[in-house]
């Protein structure tokens, strides 16, 4: 730290680096099971990850035949809102719909 009378702080290379304006983003992955109907993940899709309705519907039927979908890639606390959003709406219609994150790179 080297304060001057203007109340510039000097900063090192490492201090700019770390502090960057991008946080570290996390995808959510949407993952497939055998009872949530489809129409209920779209429409998940659609409420919380604003996604078209056509994009949503290809969302999940690319989840639905077994292929990694991701719903979105969002700052960590964002993430886990939405992923406790999507998994308590499916609990509370009694679905077992699952989503999770991980780190985007
Ligand atoms: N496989 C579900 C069914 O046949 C539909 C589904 C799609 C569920 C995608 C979850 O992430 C999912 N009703």
């Amino acid at each position: 730290m080297n304060a001057f009378k203007d109340n510039t702080v000097e900063q090192t290379e490492s201090t700019v680096k770390e502090h960057t304006d991008e946080p570290p983003m996390f995808r959510v992955i949407l993952y497939n099971d055998d009872f949530t109907p489809r129409t209920f993940v779209v429409e998940i899709l659609v409420a919380l990850f604003h996604k078209g309705v056509a994009e949503a519907t290809e969302l999940m039927w690319r989840v639905h035949h077994g292929k990694r979908g991701v719903a979105g890639i969002y700052p960590r606390e964002i993430a886990e809102t939405k992923v406790a959003a999507a998994m308590g709406l499916a609990r509370e219609y009694g679905f077992p719909l699952r989503l999770s994150l991980e780190p985007d790179s």
